[in-house]
């Protein structure tokens, strides 16, 4: 195919303006909190201390790992350039050098020890939970989640997809709600097979697994709606049982519970209620 300069030129501005009107969309819809948005390329915009920090180890990441690739794509460069039998038709025979063999034992041993403390920092943060200010029990089950709350008067419901609602695959009928800048800590436990309870934005994802109570903790920092997938491949629908949460102030929080006491005490689903009637 001939083409003219000027023809090549306005393919290639052509090219650049989708690319720029990509990025800049890109950048408005993953502006969205709490739930992934089309074209998105990079994390949900963080809704918790962990999350701030998990990001932040994740592009200090990215700075060495794309240091090094350019390091190494320099070397081998220059070996194709300076080495090759045309340039270099008598070949050296040397075999070691010893100030050589040390730096390249010693540099990258310095890059995993700056790479492992904050990392080992971030472990720490995670799992060791500071005093909860709220605890919430997410049990999974094929396919839905149950959400009991004992620390607000032993209530307990299930929460399923509602495929009315918006967003589509993420909606539910009744959704996991807690109070904004809170510490909550999260329970979770498998009802039949192992799940996993993940919300990206507060950065938690921990396995649901029967016969064991796994802990873990986030810190919303900001109210609204936030949305997770079960993770751990747990049967056919899958992909159908969403997590939903939604922040609130202290005072909307007290209110839903005063509601959730009454419209969950006597929910068939309820073991709480099921323990005190003896009923099975
Ligand atoms: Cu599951």
């Amino acid at each position: 195919m001939n083409m003219s300069r000027g023809k090549v030129g306005r393919r290639l501005l052509g090219l650049a303006v989708i690319g720029i009107a990509l990025a800049v969309g890109g950048a408005a819809w993953a502006a969205e909190v709490g739930q992934p948005s089309p074209w998105e390329y990079t994390f949900q915009p963080a809704a918790s201390p962990v999350m701030v920090d998990i990001e932040w180890f994740h592009n200090f990441l990215l700075w060495i790992i794309s240091a090094i690739t350019l390091f190494v794509l320099a070397l081998l460069i220059i070996v194709m350039v300076k080495f090759n039998s045309k340039a270099n038709p008598v070949p050296s025979k040397t075999t070691h050098n010893t100030l050589i063999e040390v730096v390249w034992t010693i540099v990258p041993v310095l890059i995993l020890v700056g790479i492992a403390i904050p990392s080992f920092r971030l472990l720490f943060e995670q799992t060791d939970i500071p005093k909860a200010d709220l605890t919430v029990k997410a049990t999974g089950k094929q396919w839905y989640w149950t959400y009991s709350y004992p620390d607000n008067g032993k209530f307990e419901f299930d929460s399923l997809m509602a495929a009315d609602k918006k967003p589509r695959l993420l909606g539910v009928d009744n959704e996991m709600v807690v109070p904004v800048n809170k510490i909550i800590r999260v329970q979770t436990t498998g009802a039949d097979v192992i799940h996993s309870f993940a919300v990206p934005a507060f950065g938690i994802k921990i396995d649901a697994i029967p016969g064991r109570l796994n802990e873990t903790w986030f810190k919303a920092t900001k109210t609204g709606m936030f949305y997770g997938q079960c993770s751990e491949l747990c049967g056919k629908d899958h992909a159908f049982m969403p997590i939903a949460v939604r922040v609130v102030s202290d005072q909307e929080f007290a209110e839903w519970v005063e509601m959730a006491k009454k419209k969950f005490a006597s929910a068939r689903t309820n073991s709480y209620a099921l323990a005190e009637t003896g009923a099975q």
